[in-house]
């Protein structure tokens, strides 16, 4: 039975980090709410009106048979020791975990540089907090999550250059996607500050050529990132020349 992966269609979103894990391992899977109905289903599921006894808040949420698993760090919980993604020891588990909701916080925090006030209002009715938050992200939050990271790395046993000893985990990965959208939504400040994460650097570019995850990036499953994602693009939030 192939895993079922709820997300909102169009986008990568937060749904790209299951997604990677999951062409990481050459896993099956199907990308629900890229069919025709999936998204009607994704909404049945929200309401609750699935027959099931607990439904998610919010997607994305993983559907393994009658299992359904809610929330990108406790999904990523689940399938990495079933698609080889974290040593299995209880320790390793544990770690893995903390480090992606880290990763967590970082996105929430991102999300929130272009809808600091409501995320239900445009980003053009709060482009003025925006500006402030993105200054203080740019100055401060991305410094201190970056360089969290990038400690991470230098402390790691892996001589391999992961984050936590022993092969890839499921945290590089998403330390993948971090760097990626981060580069997409704040280029310059990310120019300006390259030389302070050489080893996340690293990593983005091992990554990327992992054959499996770089088959994926060339696919057309692979969606580009836009303004309708977390990670955007709004020149006026970058860091000014
Ligand atoms: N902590 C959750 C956050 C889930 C989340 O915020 N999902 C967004 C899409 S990326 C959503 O649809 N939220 C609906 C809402 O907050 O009302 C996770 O990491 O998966």
């Amino acid at each position: 039975m192939p895993y079922e992966l709820y997300y909102w269609d169009g986008i990568q979103g937060r749904g790209e980090f299951i997604r990677l894990a999951l062409e990481d391992a050459g896993a099956k899977y199907i990308d629900k709410c890229r069919s025709s109905t999936g998204t009607q289903v994704m909404m049945e599921f929200l309401k609750g009106s699935h027959g099931h006894d607990h439904m998610p808040f919010a997607p994305p949420f993983l559907k393994d048979g009658e299992l359904v698993v809610s929330h990108v760090a406790n999904i990523l919980f689940y399938l990495g020791p079933k698609l080889g993604l974290v040593p299995e020891d209880e320790k390793s588990r544990l770690i893995a975990n903390g480090l992606q909701l880290t990763i967590t916080d970082f996105v929430s925090e991102a999300h929130d540089t272009h809808h600091p006030i409501s995320t239900g209002d445009y980003y053009e009715d709060q482009k003025t907090e925006a500006k402030a938050r993105s200054t203080a992200f740019i100055k401060d939050r991305i410094p201190k999550f970056l360089g969290y990271f990038e400690r991470m790395l230098s402390t790691s046993p892996s001589d391999e250059g992961f984050i936590l000893g022993n092969g890839l985990t499921y945290v590089d990965l998403s330390l993948f996607q971090v760097m990626e959208g981060l580069h997409y939504a704040f280029p310059k400040a990310m120019k300006a500050s390259e030389g302070s994460y050489p080893r996340l650097a690293a990593l983005r570019e091992k990554v990327s050529k992992r054959p499996n995850i770089a088959a994926y990036l060339k696919s057309g499953r692979r969606l580009p990132f836009s303004e309708s994602g977390i990670f955007r693009h709004y020149p006026e939030l970058d860091l000014g020349d």
